[in-house]
């Protein structure tokens, strides 16, 4: 646990299955690693298993129930052949947690290497250009203040426009669309979410720069709980040399949290659960988000059967 954690200002973060589960345990390990006097605030969705939410209690100061808001936007989420990310809708939870001030909202697919606690000087909303379309923020990582009222609003733009990506990232940068050519300090430097997978894109600067990455950020399809990792070594062909080296780091950490962590109810080794889509759901918990949604998603299954309904008309 850290000394004193700032109760007004949290690190957050997503997770909504096993997989994710355990790349929040290495985030929420690694923030308190790099010295973090933040308080770590973990979502999780109903979808997560007991065995994960024990995991992460051990490496998050707080694990918080939240609402699982999916865009069920299959047709946009289609091309981007990303079929999963309509969950993180789920993510805009993080505006109704306002017994906090500012906010940094990180990705479990994100890895600190030094501390990072410096984001808290930046304002609503702060983030880093998207290595693909630079005029985008990404929202693996994003500066936030908690607020009822930008939650409905960006609500209510879900349910009007919904997202031209189908995920939490193309709504966001709908949202708030004076980002990239507004008030510059709300740019964050890119050594704060740096995806090592872009490095074929601009190598030298990659190798220039590579002392002064502050987290990176595993985004894409494949994740480093994907790779094969025995003996120190991370197996995968085509890996650049930064990248081996930034899986690595992760896979050392990933293998701590499990075997000093993470304490199965057995003496069968850890593997982490298979989400069947039949988990039961957890326990109420004391913690759980206000729920102030369900009207919110009638809207969008509304919509989404006019739209089907339109569609089909077509034929
Ligand atoms: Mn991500």
């Amino acid at each position: 646990m850290p000394g004193l954690p700032n109760a007004t200002e949290a690190f957050v973060t997503l997770v909504t299955n096993p997989e994710y589960g355990l790349g929040a345990a290495v985030l929420g390990y690694k923030l308190r690693a790099v010295g973090t006097t933040r308080a770590t605030v973990v979502m999780v969705t109903e979808t997560v298993p007991e065995t994960t939410r024990a995991m992460l209690a051990k490496t998050w100061d707080k694990v918080l129930d939240v609402t699982q808001l999916d865009s069920k936007d299959s047709d946009r989420l289609a091309m981007l052949k990303r079929p999963e990310l309509g969950i993180t809708f789920s993510k805009l939870n993080v505006w109704k947690l306002n017994q906090y001030k500012k906010v940094v909202f990180v990705d479990a697919d994100t890895m600190p290497l030094s501390n990072i606690d410096d984001l808290f000087q930046y304002e609503e909303l702060s983030a880093c250009r998207d290595a693909g379309w630079p005029d985008c923020f990404n929202t693996g990582l994003f500066v936030l203040a908690p607020s009822p009222d930008t939650y409905k609003a960006i609500m209510k733009r879900a349910c009007e426009e919904g997202s031209f990506d189908g995920g939490d990232q193309g709504l966001l940068n709908a949202h708030f669309n004076t980002w990239s050519h507004g008030d510059i300090s709300k740019h964050i430097p890119f050594s704060y979410n740096v995806n090592p997978n872009a490095s074929y894109t601009y190598l030298p600067a990659y190798k220039h720069f590579a002392d002064q990455v502050k987290m990176v950020h595993f985004l894409g399809a494949v994740k480093p709980w994907h790779y094969q990792y025995a003996n120190g070594k991370v197996q995968g062909q085509n890996l650049t040399e930064h990248t081996r080296k930034f899986l690595e780091d992760w896979h050392k950490v990933a293998e701590m949290v499990k075997q000093s962590y993470y304490q199965p109810t057995s003496a069968a080794p850890y593997v982490p659960p298979i989400s069947t889509g039949s988990t039961k759901p957890a326990a109420p918990s004391s913690h759980v988000v206000p729920d102030d949604v369900s009207s919110v998603l009638s809207h969008i299954t509304a919509q989404i059967k006019n739209k089907e309904k339109a569609k089909s008309s077509m034929y």
